[in-house]
């Protein structure tokens, strides 16, 4: 079994267990924490995947160790293109067993929308590999889905509108949407929305699920990273959890999620603490 990747949509299979990582934004040490959880069970024969929600990139830059606030969490250097090279590495050593999606951080390195507060720091320590981590973040996916109910996406499904999965498949990041307001981006469906969004409503959330459901798999779950929440994660509605693995995050408090793929997961209270939601720290 494989994850398979068509065009920006990633299936995930039916079997084996699925890590799961929030924003990192260049904490190289929390990359290799969830590269070696994966291991783990690679090495115990339990036929892991391991996936990142996107925003692998763009940490802190106008601070130091010497200013660095407490609210951004534990100390980092910013080591993004590091991440990103660790990534193809992994990907090379684990083919078809690891899967970032696409964040609204990667997508500004593509045509994606630019914020004064984003670093431009990568582009300078990444100038040399820039070419090649382009064309890395144009084959991210938007979407991943698994068999087990849940479907990730870097942020929020606040669509409006209803897509299928060839929809998503379909979504071309060639457009630059440089010119538009973070408002208008985040009209824009469904990439601008699946890359900005902090917030869906439950029918949202539903209407997203239903539409990429069909007779062989039911969708009842929708999870994301993107914002940063004090308590590792957020369940806002019984079909959306949100996922804080790293950015922003005190060290004991840093989640991930880690799930059996042959399981059903029907709505977020299935998601338990101390059995799907981990700590990262204790690792
Ligand atoms: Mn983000």
């Amino acid at each position: 079994m494989a994850i398979k990747i068509d065009r920006k949509v990633a299936h995930l299979p039916a079997t084996g267990k699925l890590v799961v990582s929030g924003d990192l934004h260049g904490n190289l040490q929390d990359f290799l924490c969830m590269e070696e959880i994966f291991r783990r069970l690679y090495e115990r024969g339990e036929n892991p995947y391991l996936l990142f929600l996107g925003d692998l990139i763009h940490g802190q830059y106008n601070y130091t160790k010497t200013n660095w606030p407490q609210w951004i969490g534990p100390y980092y250097p910013d080591e993004s293109p590091k991440i990103v090279e660790r990534l193809l590495e992994l990907e090379s050593e684990f083919p078809s067993r690891i899967c970032c999606l696409l964040g609204n951080h990667e997508h500004s390195q593509i045509g994606g929308i630019w914020l004064e507060k984003f670093s431009d720091r990568f582009e300078f320590d990444a100038a040399d590999r820039l070419e090649t981590f382009k064309t890395v973040f144009h084959r991210l996916p938007l979407v991943a889905l698994t068999p087990c109910g849940i479907v990730f996406s870097h942020a929020c499904p606040s669509l409006k509108k209803c897509f299928s999965i060839d929809n998503l498949a379909s979504v071309s990041y060639e457009k630059d949407y440089n010119t538009l307001s973070l408002n208008e981006i985040i009209d824009n469906e469904p990439l601008g929305v699946l890359t900005w969004s902090r917030l869906a409503t439950y029918d949202d959330a539903n209407r997203f699920l239903t539409s990429l459901s069909d007779g062989k798999n039911k969708y009842s779950i929708s999870i994301c990273g993107h914002d940063a929440v004090e308590e590792g994660y957020d369940k806002p509605e019984a079909n959306q959890l949100v996922l804080s693995t790293s950015y922003r995050m005190q060290q004991e408090m840093k989640t991930y999620l880690c799930l059996d793929l042959s399981k059903t997961y029907a709505d977020v209270t299935t998601l338990r603490e101390n059995h799907e939601l981990l700590p990262l720290s204790s690792q």
